[in-house]
């Protein structure tokens, strides 16, 4: 397929955006503002720290991977405008109780929505310190009644090229999709996430939702979700499928680099400055026992 040239864009960083920071029209999903205006801002689950404050907001919102937009980060914010994210349905599918399309505003009240600071790495080793507004992923999968042949959930992203104008771009597998193990989706860390810094998802960052899966490298944090389907084997990745770079559990680790660039350290976007990477982003303490450190499978 001649995807030997495709792939995340690397470690060479510019952080020049950091200073050239637009607004973006259109960006925020209007119709939500006004719908979730009781669930905004949720109250801050005070057991999740983060050290070295939060990002501005005006980072995470213009220095965004979302391929369907843009391979270009500062780009992908003025490209959304014409993504339209409401209504949203959520197909539900494969090996459980409930299957069917699920509106996505009676999804958000399965749970009690809350405000989480997470530490937030990229596999092209940079970091930041976002507050997301969700609540555990668990509270739906519970909802939809998995059978017991359910081993994976298998996660998939909105298909519109008239409206996420990279789908046009025909090296790449569109849609985006992506998926974890049953106890990895049912990890009290996997947020099923429809806000940030207060207010609903900017389409940027995923709107109208997404999950967010903090002790994994970015990409495994699947935006702006139409399918959930439960699955009996394990399913391919986006990334998996089109590059040897990438693979199935990506989960963060200091000591296994990726093949073209360390994943020792990370750069800071809050300072622009480089700091040590630590095992699963510093998550282990709810994740560590699912893995073995020493299996080189479960850390690229
Ligand atoms: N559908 C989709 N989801 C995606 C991506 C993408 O390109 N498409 N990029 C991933 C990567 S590589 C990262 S780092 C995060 C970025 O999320 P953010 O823009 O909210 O910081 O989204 C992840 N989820
Ligand atoms: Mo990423």
């Amino acid at each position: 397929m001649g995807l030997g040239s495709v792939g995340l864009a690397g470690s060479a960083l510019s952080l020049g955006f950091l200073s050239s920071v637009e607004a973006a029209e259109g960006d925020l999903p209007e119709a939500w503002v006004r719908k979730w205006a009781d669930l905004f801002p949720a109250v801050r689950n005070e057991a999740f720290k983060i050290e070295g404050g939060i990002t501005d907001e005006s980072v995470i919102t213009s220095f965004n991977n979302f391929y369907e937009f843009s391979l270009i980060k500062e780009r992908v914010k003025n490209l959304v405008g014409r993504f339209e994210t409401h209504p949203w349905e959520i197909q539900v599918s494969g090996e459980v109780e409930r299957k069917g399309k699920f509106d996505l505003d009676k999804l958000v009240r399965i749970g009690e929505a809350e405000e989480r600071l997470y530490h937030f790495r990229c596999v092209e080793a940079w970091s930041a310190n976002v507050p997301w507004t969700g609540f555990p992923f668990s509270k739906i999968i519970e909802k939809l009644g998995p059978k017991d042949s359910a081993r994976y959930v298998r996660l998939v992203t909105v298909l519109r090229p008239e409206q996420l104008p990279g789908q046009k771009d025909t090296r790449y597998p569109w849609p985006y999709y992506e998926a974890l193990t049953m106890e990895e989706a049912l990890n009290e860390l996997t947020l099923f996430t429809f806000g940030v810094y207060g207010h609903p998802l900017n389409k940027q960052n995923g709107a109208p939702a997404r999950l967010v899966l903090p002790w994994k490298y970015g990409f495994k944090s699947i935006k702006s979700i139409v399918k959930i389907e439960f699955v009996r084997r394990r399913p391919g990745t986006f990334w998996g499928d089109i590059s040897s770079e990438y693979g199935f559990y990506a989960n963060v680790n200091p000591a296994f680099d990726h093949p073209r660039w360390s994943q020792a350290t990370e750069i800071f976007l809050n300072t622009g400055s480089k700091i040590p990477t630590r095992i699963y982003n510093g998550y282990g303490k709810y994740v560590a026992h699912l893995y073995n450190p020493e299996d080189r499978k479960y850390f690229f």
